[in-house]
């Protein structure tokens, strides 16, 4: 077995959880390398696109959040072997990788920009991605995103709702997937009730 070091920032949340998460829910053995903010300006030179996650592999570094999903989906037996269904996981991570790249730019503007962009997303694109999500989920029989089992999608799927019913997005309202998305809702209850969702969360501290 490959030895693993996933690094991102020091949350529970983003673009390094799903990975996270997936590794313990595979039994995966990982050293789980955990950037404070401080210590991100010294580090960011080594990382190969200047930004997290990053999987290091046998001392082999790998970027971009989706292709660590990917990697790691395989290894934990979370992501199809089907091809179209691979494809369909993709699809999904992807969309979601869409969405939060219009929220990850608003993160450090100024309070009066960012408060006019968030309502911009808030009455925009937010609600777009999230039914377009809810339409997908349900054309590919409502229960998961990719075949008829968990995969990494559904994961990063359930880490955006998380997030954006966090309270942690000023100007978002948490409220916002419930209203309009709500078989997102009932998927993200099936995720959360999931066996290794919840017994990694509940190791971690953390409520769902
Ligand atoms: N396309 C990249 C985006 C990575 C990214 O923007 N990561 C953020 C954290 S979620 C980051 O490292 N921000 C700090 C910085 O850019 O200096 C991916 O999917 O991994």
């Amino acid at each position: 077995m490959a030895t693993l070091k996933l690094t991102y920032f020091d949350f529970h949340g983003g673009r390094g959880e799903p990975a996270r998460l997936a590794l313990a829910m595979g039994g995966i053995p990982f050293e789980d390398d955990r950037v404070h903010s401080a210590d991100w300006p010294r580090r960011k030179a080594d990382a190969p696109f200047g930004a997290l996650p990053l999987l290091e592999v046998d001392g082999k570094i790998l970027a971009q959040s989706n292709a660590i999903n990917r990697y790691v989906g395989k290894l934990a037996n979370l992501y199809p072997t089907d091809p179209w269904e691979a494809a369909l996981c993709d699809e999904t991570m992807e969309a979601v990788e869409d969405v939060t790249s219009k929220i990850a730019a608003t993160m450090f503007l100024p309070d009066e920009q960012k408060k006019s962009e968030r309502k911009a997303l808030v009455e925009g694109q937010i609600p777009f991605y999230l039914t377009a999500l809810a339409r997908r989920l349900e054309q590919h029989g409502g229960r998961y995103f990719a075949g008829d089992r968990l995969s990494v999608a559904d994961l990063k799927v359930f880490i955006l709702l998380r997030h954006l019913r966090s309270g942690a997005l000023d100007h978002v309202p948490t409220d916002l997937p419930d209203r309009l998305a709500p078989k997102l809702m009932e998927h993200y209850d099936r995720i959360k009730a999931e066996p290794g969702v919840a017994a990694y969360y509940a190791k971690c501290g953390v409520t769902l």
